[in-house]
């Protein structure tokens, strides 16, 4: 084992133990690219477990969560279908350390991605578009790190709930965007606030998965980022998001 494999071994057990562990880049120093290493190890764990990879996500494509996080680049994660919960379902709040939701929009691909694609090409590779939530468990006490810790730790993804799927529109770009535990608004924005338009977020990921050579696939779900904070699970919950146009998604927090 040598010191990424420690370091993917680390953020994998405590994921799955919901354990959180000191942040990675105490006391070492690793860079952005050791992280993505990092990162695909951990998951790799997850797929020798028998869990399948489903997508992508992006993290920090909106000033809110850049300037709630302090961290100011934009990151991406894999997703497996061990992260999937069904639209309405339970998430029992024993499986993690201090998860937070945030509200999203999800994109689904309808073929094979094959290197970067030009913003004006990409309805040719999605036939779904759906409001979704992103729950997010830091696996670092308090849930602070670097830029480097967050994407060794899958950017912090820990599970994610899709709405219904609608048909694709070009003109998302302005859709209002709210969560809410039980009924009370907790967070508002904008499908504006993500990168301006959140099938640039798609064309970052076809970006960066040609440069990191992590395919997109028929199939492949992308969460393109929250446009709001994120917000603290509380228990015995009903947790919402609604995105203007796209309908509502939720999911029923138990202890
Ligand atoms: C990192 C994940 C960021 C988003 O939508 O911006 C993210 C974190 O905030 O812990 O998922
Ligand atoms: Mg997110």
């Amino acid at each position: 084992m040598d010191k990424l494999d420690k370091m993917a071994a680390a953020v994998d057990i405590a994921a799955k133990e919901a354990q959180a562990i000191s942040q990675l880049s105490i006391g070492t120093s690793f860079s952005i690219e050791d992280a993505y290493e990092i990162q695909k190890r951990a998951i790799k764990r997850r797929i020798d477990r028998g869990e399948n990879l489903i997508g992508l996500k992006m993290g920090f494509t909106s000033e809110a969560k850049m300037i709630q996080m302090g961290v100011h680049d934009m990151i991406w994660g894999r997703l497996t279908d061990s992260m999937l919960i069904e639209n309405g379902g339970e998430l029992s709040l024993g499986n993690f350390i201090h998860p937070r939701a945030e509200p999203e929009v999800c994109f689904r691909i309808s073929k094979d991605i094959e290197g970067e694609i030009p913003l004006k090409d990409l309805d040719e590779y999605v036939d779904g578009i759906a409001a979704a939530i992103e729950i997010i468990d830091s696996r670092f006490e308090n849930f602070k790190f670097s830029l480097e810790d967050v994407v060794a730790d899958n950017c912090s993804s820990s599970a994610l709930v899709i709405g219904k799927w609608q048909k694709p529109s070009r003109d998302i770009g302005d859709l209002k965007m709210t969560q809410s535990f039980n009924n009370e608004m907790v967070a508002e924005g904008s499908s504006a606030d993500i990168l301006g338009d959140p099938w640039k977020s798609l064309q970052a990921a076809t970006r960066l998965a040609e440069q990191y050579g992590e395919p997109i696939k028929e199939g492949h779900v992308i969460m393109a980022g929250a446009a709001t904070a994120a917000v603290f699970l509380k228990p015995d919950s009903d947790v919402q998001a609604d995105v203007e146009r796209l309908g509502s998604v939720r999911i029923q927090v138990i202890n």
